[in-house]
């Protein structure tokens, strides 16, 4: 009954059965209560509600569009611990996590309210006299944020800051599995919204559906942008029919993301960033490391000390404080996670945990040890990304060889080296080092701070969110060259006289 109170709080008034999308938590199995869901039928309805609040918000000046957003972040200051525990209740990642999401989510609307002045064009020297060219970013139009369920309130605020300060309104589909949090977003924006005073309309419409809901709007012709967040396969289907009526994709799919522990590294600091980013929300991070490369000379000293992390690395309720490592998502993430380990140990790996755990106390619950495989190669299950704590290990001699093999998988998402040897560092940095979107030296490849851009390349996508020049993905660019002079030199010196 206590998350009745929690959700109340937060202004969800849902009930506890019918039609609609009944929820789950993954921490016990308990029932949360039943999302209403939008038919797919209703979305041109929708994309037509967002088109009309985007002909208003477009010529808001849009340092008045950021003040929105900074409402939004005051908003989520007072509501962190409240939505940080429901991200746990719904997703299952541990409270501290659930924080640092909220807390990702505050810091991305700081971001966009210092963006929303600084949305910069350039000014360009023009080849004739009396010319003047310029370059403009405008307001898109509707976005599209179809957002996963590992991260179930950020990813949205990454998207939603942007296009909210772009001038762009946000329709968005969140994943089955999380549609609480979104509506106790939504009922943060309306806050925000209401203390802003003359916003349009229909700046944020939740959609909360199944696939139809999701395909509806992604064919709709009335939005330009579709942001999706998931799985390759969902990704690449996404793509195909956003292609076709040439709006534009930003996405952020599948990361199978390594890390190269280099002989110079430090030890200590090594094993502390493997046991985070490879068991920290119970692998279910796009940017999970997923593949130690280690070099053949300190592999024996590193293994048994990261096996006796993981020995006692605390597991259960992630509510709990103490916890470090929360439940699986749903009972298919367990049999996805067991099946990958069959085939490892098949393909000639040595599996280290991995199997269920909390089995009595949490018997609809899908908690699990998570694994450490020693393969003897990068076979095929190694390039999958399988949604779980498995931590597959390579070993390598030379950094080209650990190099190449990082980068021998078909996603391109995150990456790492551990190394005190600064050529070794920026080798890995380098054109010729890794090919991901995310290049760390000394930090695992999870737990991006906001201020960069966030994604990569191959199957992950090649999308950018978040931070750097990412807003430009949310606005059209314009050319504009302006005569004023007196006579009509045309570029290249044509004459063409009449
Ligand atoms: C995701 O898993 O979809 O870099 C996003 C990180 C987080 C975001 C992950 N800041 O791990």
């Amino acid at each position: 009954m206590q998350h009745r109170d929690l959700l109340s709080r937060l202004g969800l008034e849902l009930p506890a059965d019918g039609a609609g999308l009944s929820v789950r938590s993954p921490i016990d199995g308990a029932a949360l209560g039943v999302a209403p869901v939008t038919p797919a039928s209703e979305i041109p309805e929708v994309a037509a509600r967002a088109q009309r609040a985007f002909e208003a918000w477009r010529s808001v000046p849009a340092p008045r569009r950021g003040e929105l957003v900074r409402l939004l972040g005051e908003e989520l200051r007072d509501a962190k611990e409240d939505l940080g525990r429901l991200v746990t209740l719904e997703m299952g990642k541990i409270f501290q996590e659930g924080l640092g999401e909220v807390q990702e989510m505050i810091d991305i609307c700081d971001f966009a309210v210092g963006l929303s002045r600084q949305l910069y064009g350039l000014t360009i020297a023009s080849e004739r006299p009396g010319h003047a060219m310029r370059e403009t970013w405008h307001p898109m139009g509707p976005c599209a944020v179809i957002s996963a369920f590992n991260f179930p309130v950020a990813v949205w605020a990454w998207n939603a800051a942007l296009a909210l300060v772009c001038g762009d309104p946000v329709i968005w589909k969140p994943s089955e599995k999380t549609p609480l949090t979104a509506l106790a977003c939504q009922r943060i924006f309306e806050r925000a919204v209401a203390r802003f005073g003359d916003a349009p309309a229909d700046l944020l419409q939740v959609v909360n559906g199944g696939r139809d809901v999701g395909e509806a709007l992604v064919a709709s012709p009335l939005v330009p942008i579709v942001s999706a967040t998931g799985s390759t396969r969902m990704g690449r289907e996404v793509a195909l029919k956003v292609a076709e009526r040439f709006a534009r994709p930003i996405l952020e799919l599948g990361g199978n993301n390594a890390m190269i522990v280099a002989p110079s590294a430090d030890l200590d600091m090594a094993v502390r960033a493997i046991v985070f980013s490879a068991v920290g929300t119970c692998g279910q991070r796009c940017t999970t490391l997923r593949r130690l490369i280690v070099h053949k000379d300190v592999r024996d000293t590193l293994l048994p000390r990261l096996k006796a992390a993981y020995a006692s690395v605390p597991i259960g309720n992630p509510l709990e404080s103490g916890v470090l490592v929360g439940p699986l998502n749903d009972k298919g993430a367990f049999d996805g996670m067991q099946r990958a380990l069959e085939q490892a140990k098949a393909d000639g790996g040595t599996v280290t945990g991995g199997g269920r755990a909390l089995a009595d106390q949490y018997p609809d619950a899908w908690y699990v040890q998570p694994a450490i495989v020693e393969m003897p190669g990068q076979t095929d299950i190694v390039r999958h990304e399988t949604f779980a704590p498995i931590l597959y290990v390579l070993t390598y001699e030379t950094l080209e060889e650990a190099i190449a093999l990082q980068n021998a998988v078909p996603q391109g998402l995150s990456s790492c080296i551990f190394t005190t040897d600064i050529r070794e560092a920026e080798s890995f940095l380098s054109a010729a080092g890794s090919d991901c979107g995310i290049a760390n030296v000394n930090i695992g490849p999870s737990g991006a701070e906001i201020g960069g851009a966030f994604g990569g390349e191959k199957e992950t996508g090649g999308g950018r969110e978040s931070g750097s020049d990412a807003w430009k993905g949310y606005m059209r660019r314009q050319t504009a060259t302006v005569n004023y002079s007196r006579a009509l030199p045309l570029a290249q010196g044509i004459k063409f006289e009449i």
